[in-house]
């Protein structure tokens, strides 16, 4: 059969290089094939969704970004300063927690979904019109964030006004001044031109982008145990390949926007100058806690064990 495949980035950012392995992988393997849909040819992330839980699409990719409303315990990965930096800690976190691969599977089920994987997608880097060295530097500067009401609460709590919108409205509204900043990974600043509509790019350390692939449930549950091993391997298969291929990637991106815009900034913030923002962080989880009750604590408190093994597993 052929089974379709949407993503929220184009076919050479990250999810599609991950889309393309997984598609080299099943096809190598089975008698299936897979048709990819990168991001822009049959809607927004909200769209994708949507298509994949009524099973006109077998596989998507979408980013807890946007799966907020939907899955309120997704809002997990936008506490600010939970998720490390460091690739290697991400890679294994997000192999081995349970969190990800026992705790999170049943939620989505419970919409529809088979989660197959996460995987991060690299440090969050804020994008903005003036610089900002402490959170009195973002007041009234309108960030666009993704449709996550955890993500909104943060960059209220880090001093700024937040702007909820779709991707497809992010550049125009920096062109016309709407909204004066974002974020996103360094590749995605660099392949989305953000550096054409920004001039100034900061590092908190707030966060790494987590992104998710998920099946329809009810087609995944119809495939023989030998299809859906087909897919495991897949799936395992262009999981190392994304980590492989960010090796460097964010280095890279700067590299290409430098050269792109010379008079690009960035400004990576001290550990004291990150102070306030961690500060503010105390009440963003305090508030993901209000959000989602006992489910979201057990959700948290795995999160924080699995990080810990993680980085207890790769830091010796
Ligand atoms: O900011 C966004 O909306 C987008 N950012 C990334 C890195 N991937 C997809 C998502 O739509």
């Amino acid at each position: 059969a052929t089974w379709r495949y949407a993503f929220e980035e184009a076919i050479d950012e990250v999810q599609g290089v991950f889309a393309q392995k997984f598609k080299e992988e099943v096809e190598a393997n089975s008698d299936h094939t897979i048709q990819l849909f990168p991001y822009g040819t049959l809607g927004e992330s909200a769209d994708i969704m949507e298509q994949a839980q009524s099973g006109i699409l077998q596989f998507v990719d979408q980013s807890p970004g946007f799966t907020g409303s939907l899955i309120p315990e997704a809002q997990v990965f936008f506490v600010p300063y939970l998720l490390p930096q460091d690739t290697e800690t991400l890679a294994t976190f997000f192999k081995e927690s349970e969190a990800i691969n026992e705790m999170f599977p049943e939620l989505y089920a419970e919409q529809g979904l088979e989660l197959l994987t996460m995987f991060p997608e690299g440090e969050v880097a804020i994008t903005t019109k003036e610089p900002f060295e402490s959170p009195d530097g973002l007041n009234e500067v309108k960030v666009r964030t993704m449709t996550n009401p955890l993500l909104v609460e943060s960059y209220r709590a880090f001093g700024a006004t937040p702007t909820p919108l779709p991707w497809g409205e992010v550049y125009g509204a920096l062109q016309t001044n709407i909204i004066q900043g974002q974020e996103n990974p360094m590749f995605f600043v660099e392949s989305t031109k953000m550096y054409e509509v920004t001039d100034y790019v900061t590092m908190i350390g707030h966060n790494n982008f987590t992104t998710a692939v998920m099946a329809n449930k009810d087609f995944y549950d119809g495939l023989s145990e030998e299809e859906q091993q087909v897919i495991g391997n897949a799936i395992d298969a262009a999981f190392e390949h994304i980590i492989e291929y960010q090796d460097g990637l964010h280095e890279e991106s700067i590299e290409k926007i430098k050269e792109a815009k010379p008079s690009m900034t960035f400004t990576t913030l001290s550990e004291e100058e990150r102070a306030p923002f961690k500060e503010a962080a105390q009440a963003v989880e305090q508030e993901f806690l209000e959000m989602t009750g006992e489910g979201g604590q057990e959700i948290l408190d795995q999160m924080k064990k699995d990080l810990e093994e993680a980085e207890s597993g790769t830091s010796g």
